[in-house]
């Protein structure tokens, strides 16, 4: 069987506000995780439209989409573009499964939900003669899923090659998150066996790896068995977890062990009431700053995550944030402008409130206001939305940010890491072109690693360790 399976280039491709380099940092790994599927005598062509132009003169019997919401519409070209010339069009992903109607539409079958149960159903089903029109996955387990196909990936064609997802989704249930809405009904998270996710790391090349796990200290037992195994493999790595599990004593001393070196934060606001209101209890009265703190002093680089524009939010926020980031040394940020996909509790209250203005999925990228905010103006909230990516990254931000730490060599990482991602964009753009992006690799690996540190450490316990959960 001839196959096609293409990650869509997000609408967002063809406008001015295009930074290639965020599109060459990770390849396709949901795609390439239902690949493994297929059978040996199958000919697999995997595509991602943000790196490479794609090749349409083709006619294969099944053409698979993953869709997300900031791509739905170049998707939907593609499904019809393919099913006119006779192929047969399968779509999943977050979109789909948050709006399966309108995805209906455009497919010969859908999925909604994780794959790794549904697609082996449907390969049957396909082949036999007798596909479905809508898979709902049922079954939550990442036990027996067979080894993703990484040989599908174009790896030179990204900066972070080795990203890898050794869990499911996540604990929580913040308002705003994809998460809910894409794993109802069932399970929301749930994690690989530990032999699995080691035996998929030590199949990565080089030293440098890529969490892109939901929330990698989610489970504890787990992340304590993973963060064992890793110890003696010489990798230097990034991830994301909640400020909450930062503070808990012990989780964060064994990763840092076994090389984490960045850490994605999701802070979100400064604000009680806007994280009462989106539900995000595990962040209510933490001490972000001692959460830092912890992080700094184990030589974990933090990136940022916050959002614009909830309810509690007047035009005083933006400055607010961005000052406070950056006099608590926080190396990079990430701001959104809140946005209510579909299928979310938030949307729902959006809808409720008559507060959706637009169903244009191509503004559901972050940086549009699609919903009346409570307290900004529309013009407010973008304006003030650009202003704190310019206030964060200016240069003079990025000294203060980095004198904030005490040691010369850390110093010097922050204005390195800082300014190498926001400041050398031209640079970035040229190495894209010639297909070179991937030999900047060993310097990301240098900087997390602080220039002059081994990849792996054993730290003093630190007299700033809570002895017990801050609340
Ligand atoms: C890595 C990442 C990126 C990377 C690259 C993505 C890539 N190459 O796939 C970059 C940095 C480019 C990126 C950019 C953006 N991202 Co992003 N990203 C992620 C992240 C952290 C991990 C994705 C991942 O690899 N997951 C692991 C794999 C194994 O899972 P998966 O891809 O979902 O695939 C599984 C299922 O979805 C399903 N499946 C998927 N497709 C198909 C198809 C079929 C036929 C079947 C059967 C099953 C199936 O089966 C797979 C195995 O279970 C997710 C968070 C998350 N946990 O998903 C956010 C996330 C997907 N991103 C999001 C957003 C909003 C964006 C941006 C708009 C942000 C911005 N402001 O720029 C852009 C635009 C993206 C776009 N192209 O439209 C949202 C999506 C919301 C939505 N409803 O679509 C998420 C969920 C983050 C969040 N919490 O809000 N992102
Ligand atoms: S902690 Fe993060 S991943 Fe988990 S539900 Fe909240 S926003 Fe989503």
């Amino acid at each position: 069987m001839k196959v096609k399976m293409i990650l869509p280039a997000l609408t967002e491709a063809l406008s001015p506000f295009w930074r290639p380099i965020k599109y060459h940092l990770f390849p396709p790994l949901g795609l390439a995780t239902i690949a493994a599927f297929f059978d040996e005598d199958d000919e697999i062509e995997l595509q991602d439209e943000h790196v490479e132009p794609l090749n349409l003169n083709t006619d294969p019997d099944l053409v698979i989409l993953q869709v997300y919401i900031t791509s739905a519409y170049r998707a939907y070209q593609l499904a019809d573009y393919y099913r006119q010339r006779g192929s047969y069009v399968v779509l999943g992903g977050l979109h789909v499964t948050a709006l399966p109607e309108e995805a209906l539409q455009y497919a010969d079958t859908i999925f909604l939900g994780p794959g790794e149960d549904t697609w082996p159903q449907f390969l049957a089903d396909f082949r036999g003669g007798t596909p479905q029109k809508i898979y709902r996955s049922q079954e939550r387990t990442l036990v027996g899923v067979p080894p993703i196909r990484r040989d599908l990936i174009k790896r030179h064609l990204y900066l972070v090659p080795n990203s890898i997802v050794v869990s499911r989704g996540c604990p929580h249930h913040c308002d705003f998150c994809y998460k809910d809405a894409f794993y109802q009904p069932g399970k929301s998270f749930y994690t690989q066996p530990v032999d699995d996710a080691l035996a998929e790391i030590e199949k990565l090349p080089g030293k440098h790896l890529y969490f892109l796990d939901d929330h990698l200290f989610g489970h504890e037992a787990f992340a304590s068995a993973l963060f064992e195994g890793m110890k003696g493999m010489g990798r230097v790595w990034q991830a994301a977890a909640t400020v909450q599990s930062i503070l808990q004593p012990g989780l964060l001393e064994k990763a840092v062990e076994c090389g984490l070196r960045s850490l994605f934060v999701g802070f979100e606001t400064l604000d009680f009431n806007n994280l009462k209101e989106q539900h995000k209890y595990h962040n209510l009265n933490r001490d972000y700053s001692l959460a830092i703190k912890r992080l700094h002093d184990h030589g974990v680089m933090v990136n940022s995550s916050f959002v614009f524009g909830m309810d509690e939010d007047d035009e005083t926020v933006f400055d607010r944030t961005v000052d406070w980031a950056i006099s608590q040394g926080i190396e990079t940020a990430t701001f959104h402008i809140l946005t209510p996909y579909p299928g979310t509790p938030l949307y729902q209250r959006m809808v409720e409130q008559g507060r959706i203005l637009t169903n244009n999925w191509d503004l559901y990228d972050t940086r549009h206001v699609v919903y009346r905010p409570s307290k900004l103006s529309i013009e407010t909230l973008e304006a003030g939305y650009w202003n704190a990516y310019r206030n964060f990254y200016r240069w003079s931000s990025i000294f203060q940010g980095a004198w904030v730490k005490s040691e010369w060599s850390d110093r010097l990482r922050h204005l390195v890491y800082a300014g190498a991602w926001k400041k050398c964009e031209p640079i970035w753009d040229i190495l894209i072109r010639l297909k070179q992006v991937n030999h900047l690799l060993p310097a990301l690996e240098s900087v997390l690693m602080g220039f002059n540190q081994s990849s792996e450490h054993s730290f003093e316990p630190s007299s700033n360790l809570p002895q017990k959960q801050v609340t």
